[in-house]
């Protein structure tokens, strides 16, 4: 399988986070995606590819140009502002009880982007977890060139092919970022193939949160079957989508399927899961699957609490491959990094229909020898 891949990722150089007002090490840091490229480069059984690049039409196709256009200004704006913070974040977000009362015409002319970079964060953004730096928005661009050369491999005949995207992208919707994701690399990817082929495409999400970006740009969408597997949203990030009561309306009605677990969630109950999202699959016409692969729901992950293995993602990408279509696998979340090489190496090796054998453990001392 092709792994397509760019080091222009370590230009999102992102160091801490703040969660619940409290500052933590980052999660989504570059390190994650240097993890999986060498995983998969010692297998040896996979080839690595560079990405083409692709411009901006394929991510308006998906996103307000506004989103856009705020985040190519956006770090320039904190500085040019004196703002001296190592990342950008909201100081206030429009929350909807703000203008309760007031008309939908009222709401349509007030709600509007102010001019202070912190506003404009709160005007476009989820939540405070997805830290805007100086390289964000270039490396954001290159994450989606990432995934859009890993969909022209597979329609160019590859059986499937694999985008190390970095940032991630599922939780960002038409016109809002968050969850440590700014264009969402897997929806822009599904409408590309939806414009270049005229067919239906799913797109399965296995990340361990819900996917609500992907969900809201193709709520009203009878073309593309959203499917996820994740963290009930009673207790978990987004905590306000991905109940299993959402499903779609207009067109879309009924191509919204969320299948909410429970905390401690097995690998049995896992692959229960997704065999009801591979059915939910094969039940509609269509050649192309896009694959959300988080690895945020293994068991040590510092921000998931189910409890997968690592075997658990060789048996899930083998169940994935036998729909028979062909793959865009494009990496989202997971932050236990000693385990993510190897969840990597076992879900692609799932996917490929070939065994898995558990690679020695490499580590490095304080040192600098090898363990
Ligand atoms: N207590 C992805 O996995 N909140 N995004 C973390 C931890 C943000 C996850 C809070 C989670 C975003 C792509
Ligand atoms: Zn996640």
């Amino acid at each position: 399988m092709q792994v397509v891949y760019t080091p222009a990722h370590l230009g999102h150089d992102v160091t801490v986070e703040t969660v619940m007002g409290v500052e933590i090490p980052a999660n989504e840091v570059a390190e994650r995606a240097e993890i999986i490229r060498a995983a998969l480069d010692a297998d040896g059984g996979f080839e690595r590819s560079e990405p083409a690049e692709y411009g901006t039409a394929p991510i308006t196709a998906v996103h307000d140009p506004g989103l856009l256009s705020f985040l190519e200004v956006a770090w320039s704006e904190v500085r040019r502002q004196g703002l001296n913070g190592a990342f950008l974040s909201a100081d206030t977000y429009p929350n909807r009880s703000m203008f309760e009362g007031m008309s939908d015409e009222a709401i349509a002319r007030l709600v509007r982007e102010p001019e202070h970079a912190a506003g404009r964060a709160g005007f476009w953004g989820l939540d405070s977890a997805a830290p805007l730096v100086a390289g964000t928005y270039v490396v954001a661009r290159g994450a989606v060139d990432v995934a859009l050369t890993a969909m022209d491999l597979v329609l160019g005949g590859a059986t499937a092919a694999y985008g190390l995207c970095r940032p991630p992208g599922h939780h960002a919707a038409r016109s809002m970022y968050g969850g440590y994701c700014f264009f969402n690399n897997a929806a822009i990817v599904a409408e590309a193939i939806t414009a270049a082929t005229g067919e239906r495409v799913a797109i399965l999400d296995v990340d361990f949160h819900h996917g609500n970006g992907t969900q809201q740009i193709f709520w009203r969408r009878g073309d593309v079957r959203y499917v996820s597997i994740h963290a009930d949203p009673q207790r978990q990030y987004p905590y306000f989508l991905g109940r299993a009561d959402e499903t779609g309306e207009g067109d879309g009605a009924g191509e919204n399927l969320n299948i909410p677990l429970r905390a401690g969630a097995t690998n049995e109950e896992y692959l229960e899961a997704t065999d009801r999202a591979v059915e939910a699959i094969a039940a509609v016409p269509g050649s192309v699957v896009v694959v959300s692969l988080g690895f945020d729901t293994y068991g040590l992950d510092p921000i998931g609490d189910f409890a997968l293995t690592t075997d658990v993602y060789h048996e899930v990408g083998r169940r994935v491959a036998a729909l028979g279509r062909r793959l865009v696998i494009l990496q989202e979340g997971g932050y236990h990094r000693p385990s993510l090489g190897e969840n990597a190496r076992a879900w692609l090796r799932g996917a490929e229909g070939r065994p898995f054998e558990p690679l020695p453990a490499v580590g490095f001392t304080a040192s600098g020898s090898v363990v």
